[in-house]
């Protein structure tokens, strides 16, 4: 198995992100980072890095008690494009940015198997065809303690699921990332941090609740593919990394199934890694978050809400539920 430690670290610890956003522009600017040849199907997601991608229509999201939309800043674009998890293109916040143009994302399918009573694969046009597209501002909260605001694009993962139709015998929904080293750098290398492809689930009514989104854009625009394009997954209650990116599988189980950073550390990262500021990491508090745009000067370090400000719309899932041992 290889497998290395190197697993989530608080980027407290590190840069304050707004400083290193702003250092990689400039550095971009000046030519100091090593750019890739880009082919002529990467361009346009080589050009996404900075400006997203093509325009979507979408209803826009409306205020009300559903948690579909906050009035909070929302996050820059800039921000949320480029300081990112996703480690198939490396651990460091900007590898995703500077790397993930070499995915190519068209054609794209998505699989979906298990107990369901209409398996089969999805052509990704067919899916955007389907099921018409809503925004949805949701927070993200990363389990590294920053959190953004973002205006989301998708559609309810219900939707698709009703469709699909789970069998009496469905409890869990598994998804997987794509998995293609060669356009994956960061998991050619040996001494990888994650036994890819990268892993999710949840249980069946938490992928049913209405809160849970599969986006396939944000800021009115197709999602760069750093942020997870063409289509990932959105849970606003949960740390950020149950918000799976770049999803080809989807496989409806009776069992749960294993999950990446659970794999990966089962002592630090749970199945349910539900928003908990009662419920540190082993290695840091839970208690307080980072709101990006955030630097030396301005913190913006605000109080971490429970179930990441979505206990109306979600406590009732975990009744009766040990949250401390449930994490
Ligand atoms: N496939 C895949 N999905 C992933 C990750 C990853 O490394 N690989 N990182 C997760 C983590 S830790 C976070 S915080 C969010 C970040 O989403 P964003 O970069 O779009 O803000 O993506 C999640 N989804
Ligand atoms: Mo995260």
């Amino acid at each position: 198995m290889k497998r290395f430690n190197a697993p989530h670290i608080p980027s407290s610890e590190i840069t304050p992100e707004s400083i290193y956003v702003r250092r990689r522009q400039f550095m971009k600017a000046a030519g100091l980072l090593g750019g890739a040849a880009a082919t002529s199907l990467a361009f346009d997601a080589s050009a996404a890095v900075k400006t997203g991608g093509k325009p979507l229509q979408f209803t826009p999201a409306s205020p009300g008690a559903n948690g579909f939309h906050t009035s909070e800043d929302q996050t820059p674009f800039s921000d949320a494009s480029q300081y990112c998890n996703f480690y198939e293109f490396g651990t460091g916040k900007s590898d995703p940015a500077d790397y993930a143009h070499e995915m190519r994302t068209e054609p794209w399918t998505i699989e979906i198997a298990g107990e369901v009573a209409r398996p089969g694969k999805l052509n990704l046009e067919d899916v955007l065809a389907k099921f018409p597209l809503e925004e949805r501002i949701y927070r993200l909260r990363c389990v590294e303690a920053w959190s953004m605001v973002i205006p989301w694009l998708g559609f309810p993962l219900a939707a698709l699921l009703q469709h699909v139709e789970p069998t009496s015998k469905a409890k869990y929904v598994a998804f997987e990332t794509l998995h293609r080293p060669k356009e994956m750098r960061g998991t050619r290398s040996f001494g990888s941090t994650i036994d890819w492809p990268y892993r999710e689930g949840l249980r069946l009514d938490e992928a049913m609740n209405p809160l849970t989104l599969m986006a396939v854009g944000m800021y009115g625009k197709t999602l760069p593919n750093q942020n997870g394009a063409p289509i990932r997954l959105v849970v606003p209650w949960k740390y950020g990394f149950k918000s799976i990116k770049s999803v080809v599988r989807i496989r409806l189980t009776e069992e749960q199934p294993p999950t990446s950073w659970q794999a990966q550390n089962p002592r630090e990262y749970g199945f349910y890694s539900n928003v908990n500021p009662e419920v540190d990491h082993p290695r840091w508090s839970q208690k307080h978050e980072r709101r990006l745009p955030s630097s030396i000067f301005s913190p913006n370090r605000i109080p971490t809400a429970k179930f990441n400000g979505y206990g109306e719309q979600v406590a009732q899932l975990y009744q009766g539920m040990d949250l401390a041992k449930y994490y």
